[in-house]
């Protein structure tokens, strides 16, 4: 039988690959996806979600996140979470919730004490040193403190034909507090429809928004495109009305998998992503926007991948 995920970025790839060994001994989507998401979570050397996720303007790593069951489409998600080891699975556990399933701030970090979920001071040295740097940096050099962003979303297909889908983020960098983006929002960072498929969502997340894209790739997919369709369909002609409509667009790049084990990707930016089946191992792959609203995705070489390793990993002066 059929099982498959996808992910976004490099990061995705290790999580990915255990979400995967789940489902081929039998698990379901819905451990697949959290098991690959808190893996990400967990690695100090990703700066922009979980552990080491980047702090806000104020230094307080505040963190989004979110699941959906595209079984019953239950949804759980929290925004601005703050010391609390794997949003993820408060996510998983609020989306068991018909009422208060979306939470924000200190309402959400309670219920995850509250819960028994293991808190975690999720400011690592590194990333407050680099959080330092690039303070300094953005006043000296007038620069945008916007760049630099990565949510991990992951879609999830297993052999009984289950989707979920997850995200987790510590958000824009120099976020304001208590801004969130698209990563908690159903329908803009994440849908999922067993029946259909499920797409996730990276990226400028005030633009992400304005397009509901998770939701319209989803909804693409349903009328029986491809997810490369779909993803191409939603995304490239949004861009082109952002910059004509709205005079500028953010970079952003989304994910989707059907429910035949199927994916697509379409971007705005280089964007890398890890994808795999039962017929396919996991790999890591790297996504261009082409000509004519198309998607180029051409296989990671090794030189990038030892370029990326060397520079998460750099020592921050
Ligand atoms: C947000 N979409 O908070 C997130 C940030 C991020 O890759 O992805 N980016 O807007």
């Amino acid at each position: 039988m059929t099982f498959a995920m996808i992910g976004t970025w490099r990061m995705a790839y290790e999580g990915l690959s255990k979400g995967m060994e789940l489902m081929k001994n039998g698990g379901n989507s819905n451990d697949a996806v959290e098991t690959a998401i808190k893996e990400v979570e967990d690695y100090p050397f990703f700066k922009s979600v979980g552990y080491g996720g980047l702090p806000n303007a104020n230094g307080l790593v505040e963190m989004d996140s979110a699941f959906m069951d595209g079984d019953t489409f239950a949804v759980g998600a929290v925004a601005g979470i703050s010391d609390i080891k794997n949003p993820i699975s408060v996510s998983r556990k609020l989306s068991g919730e018909h009422f208060n399933s979306f939470l924000v701030g200190q309402g959400a970090s309670e219920y995850a004490v509250l819960n028994d979920f293991e808190r975690k001071g999720m400011l690592t040295a590194r990333a407050k040193k680099i959080w330092e740097k690039r303070k300094r940096e953005i006043e000296e050099k007038n620069l945008s403190p916007y760049d630099g962003h990565d949510t991990v979303g992951m879609v999830s297909l297993d052999s009984k034909g289950s989707m979920a889908v997850g995200t987790s983020t510590s958000g824009l960098f120099m976020k304001k507090p208590g801004r969130t983006g698209d990563s908690a929002l159903v329908g803009d960072g994440f849908y999922c429809d067993s029946e259909i498929g499920g797409a996730a969502a990276t990226g400028l997340g005030e633009d992400i928004m304005k397009g509901c894209l998770c939701y319209e790739i989803v909804r693409l997919m349903g009328t029986g495109l491809t997810p490369q369709e779909a993803c191409d369909q939603a995304v490239y002609p949004f861009v082109e009305k952002l910059k004509k409509r709205y005079g500028k667009v953010g970079e952003f790049s989304l994910v989707a998998l059907n429910n035949k084990g199927e994916w697509g990707v379409a971007t705005n930016v280089e964007f890398t992503f890890a994808a795999g089946d039962n017929e396919h191992a996991p790999k890591i792959m790297m996504a261009n926007p082409g000509e004519n609203g198309t998607t180029v995705i051409e296989p990671i070489t090794q030189e990038w991948l030892d370029a990326y390793e060397k520079r998460i990993k750099a020592p921050i002066d």
